[in-house]
């Protein structure tokens, strides 16, 4: 049985240990928090395991053979670059790092190390909606693909967003996803950005971001980080010979006096609940099997290569080229 550890034991490592738990063959052996109270709280719900409030005390306990990274964004480059280190299979909640510099020592330590550990959790990858498009855009029927579109609403948070937050952390999923479907690296984009406070430009109520690929295809991101009415990730894709876009998920039709309407999920751990445990199921299976799935360590990057050029092309005002990038052999 593999045994695994788990960081952070908020919203989604809590979702993650539960999942790991409940849905896969995994024994779940430590978690980490630095809430102590929480962390033995969550250790407790899975019938008690080490509860530890140190990153690295996690990762060098010998119990543990794997490691999901689920803390907050700022400390998952030193987890992963970690769990590297230790030789430990690892599925690392996104974004990779920060930024483009501190997500290109991830895999430089990778590649160094020659073994693919790392699994990104793009769980998007593992949705049956949109599974349903990756299929239709692989099989053809719609010819060349030729353009991507992604809509993504939040509910809204109790603080502003900044744009480089709302980015790096809510349209990374998007940059990831317009990659996967349209299997093309991006090449410029542009991004503006409509505060949700006017005198506080940094701050972020709706982004639009245009791109364009390395085939000469176009994308368009809407991202509405407070849209007050409910979370939402719809992608298209138009093709040379029709277009695709995800079919919405089971969602109730109620119909009272006068008015008919379809539910709206409240956030991502409802709207991807089945993702989240078709991901976490894969991942498992693929350290049993030794063979790594998924969204590589190489997305996480590329990704954030991508949000880099967002964020300096909301600063300038201007269209950003991206740097092209050379895949390592370790990722072919
Ligand atoms: C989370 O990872 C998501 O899945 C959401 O789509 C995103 O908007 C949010 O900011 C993320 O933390």
């Amino acid at each position: 049985m593999l045994k695994v550890g788990v960081i952070g034991t908020g919203g989604m490592g809590g979702r993650h240990v539960r999942n790991l738990y409940s849905q896969t063959p995994a024994q779940v052996v430590a978690v980490m928090d630095v809430d102590a109270a929480r962390v033995q709280e969550v250790a407790d719900s899975v019938g008690g395991c080490a509860a530890y409030t140190d990153t690295n005390a996690l990762i060098h306990d010998p119990n543990v053979e794997a490691v999901v990274i689920a803390s907050p964004d700022p400390f998952h480059k030193a987890a992963a670059l970690a769990c590297i280190a230790a030789g430990k299979p690892t599925l690392c909640e996104k974004p990779l790092a920060m930024n483009t510099v501190e997500a290109k020592e991830v895999l430089d330590a990778e590649v160094a190390g020659g073994k693919r550990l790392l699994q990104l959790a793009f769980m998007r990858e593992y949705d049956p909606a949109h599974l349903a498009v990756k299929a239709v855009a692989d099989s053809g029927k719609i010819g060349d693909l030729l353009m991507f579109r992604g809509l993504h609403t939040n509910l809204a948070l109790p603080h502003a967003r900044t744009a480089e937050d709302v980015i790096g952390n809510s349209s990374v999923h998007d940059i990831h996803s317009a990659r996967w479907l349209m299997q093309q690296e991006v090449t410029q984009v542009y991004s503006q950005v409509v505060p949700s406070d006017p005198a506080r430009p940094e701050t972020c109520r709706l982004l639009l971001t245009h791109m364009r690929f390395a085939n000469g295809g176009l994308g368009l991101i809407e991202v509405n980080a407070e849209a007050g009415y409910g979370y939402q990730v719809n992608v298209e894709l138009t093709g040379s010979a029709g277009t695709t876009s995800t079919p919405r998920p089971a969602a109730a039709l109620v119909k009272t006096v006068g008015q008919e309407w379809l539910e709206i999920e409240p956030n991502w751990l409802v709207r991807f609940e089945v993702a989240y445990i078709a991901e976490v199921q894969a991942w498992v299976q693929s350290v049993i099997d030794g063979r790594p799935t998924g969204p590589s360590t190489w997305d996480g990057y590329a990704a954030m290569v991508v949000v880099d050029a967002c964020v300096a092309s909301f600063k300038s005002g201007e269209p950003q080229a991206v740097p092209e990038l050379k895949r390592p052999f370790l990722y072919e």
